[in-house]
């Protein structure tokens, strides 16, 4: 199990200038209101709590601008490069990184400031969607789509984004949950072999097998960053996300890969991202997402093991 301190930082960072849909930027605040960082404690982990941004602000029109097809591209990378110094410091300081978003782009930010602390670093990033688009191949222009290839350096330079450096070899992620990928994302994969276990491929091995294979990829020893977009579930467990894919995780997968990551000692830093709460249908969804959303943090820091 984890060696060291069992500490843990949590970065509030309620941000939605990665995709269009209001509404996300609370997921934070409505995951420590339904009281995660208490049960955290509860689990014998020594909390710290960032409050300085629970909910990152347009610092004005300017930030909204385009570049290309891409949107809001000031106030993403502004935020991802605070997000990012924010991460490395509790990284820095031997505590776990939990990043509670927010749209995805913030992976950005996240997995940057691991990376500056990890050598080796692994990540696995479970999702229905790639989210690695190009400036060249993104329809949508929504930065929530192409972190990875920012982090992977395959966006080119990217006026506005000078901050982000490439800090994420492509053999060093490992996807899990994807089902909905763009034809350009598709090529993006194959050209640069990346990793990936599609819902075809949790089907066919089994949850189990597939975290087996993705461990031994990323090495049984490497420092591993879980970037979690709560999308990779069921919409049927999952409801209060922007865009829902049918065919996800079930309730059991999720956890799975939490528990094992827990299990092997090897989570450096984690990432609970895309938590709409203003989506869910009736009350009851929004709810079971921000519990589920809780469950599964719980289950990365060692709730369900005997
Ligand atoms: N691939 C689409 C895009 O680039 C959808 C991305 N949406 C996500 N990703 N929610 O996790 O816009
Ligand atoms: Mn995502
Ligand atoms: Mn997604
Ligand atoms: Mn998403």
């Amino acid at each position: 199990f984890i060696k060291g301190p069992r500490a843990v930082g949590v970065v509030g960072a309620g941000f939605n200038g990665g995709q269009p849909r209001p509404g996300v930027e609370q997921g934070p605040t409505e995951l420590v209101k339904y009281g995660l960082l208490d049960q955290l404690k509860t689990l014998g982990w020594d909390v710290t709590f960032d409050e300085k941004f629970p909910v990152y602000e347009l610092k004005g029109p300017e930030e909204t601008g385009s570049s290309g097809k891409l949107k809001n591209v000031a106030y993403v990378s502004r935020v991802t490069e605070d997000l990012a110094n924010t991460v490395a410091a509790f990284a820095e300081k031997k505590l776990i990184p939990l990043t509670l978003g927010g749209d995805h782009s913030l992976a950005m930010g996240t997995i940057a400031g691991t990376s500056r602390v990890y050598s080796n670093l692994g990540v696995i990033w479970v999702d229905a969607h790639a989210d690695i688009n190009t400036p060249e191949s993104t329809d949508s222009g929504n930065l929530h789509g192409c972190p990875v290839s920012f982090l992977m350096g395959l966006a080119g330079k990217v006026p506005g984004f000078e901050w982000l450096q490439p800090c994420l070899a492509t053999n060093r992620l490992v996807y899990i949950g994807l089902r909905s990928v763009d034809d350009g994302e598709k090529k993006i994969l194959r050209d640069h072999k990346i990793k990936a276990f599609s819902m075809h491929d949790v089907d066919g091995h089994g949850i189990g097998r597939v975290m087996e294979m993705a461990l031994d990829y990323l090495g049984t020893n490497a420092p591993i960053h879980l970037s979690y977009d709560v999308d990779g579930i069921d919409p049927t467990v999952i409801a209060a996300t922007g865009t829902p894919v049918r065919g996800g995780l079930t309730f059991r997968e999720g956890h799975y890969i939490c528990e094992k990551l827990y299990e092997t000692g090897q989570l450096v830093a984690m990432d609970l991202m895309e938590v709409n709460p203003s989506l869910g249908e009736v009350i009851t969804e929004k709810e079971q997402t921000i519990q589920v959303g809780c469950s599964l943090v719980r289950a990365a820091f060692g709730e369900t093991l005997l």
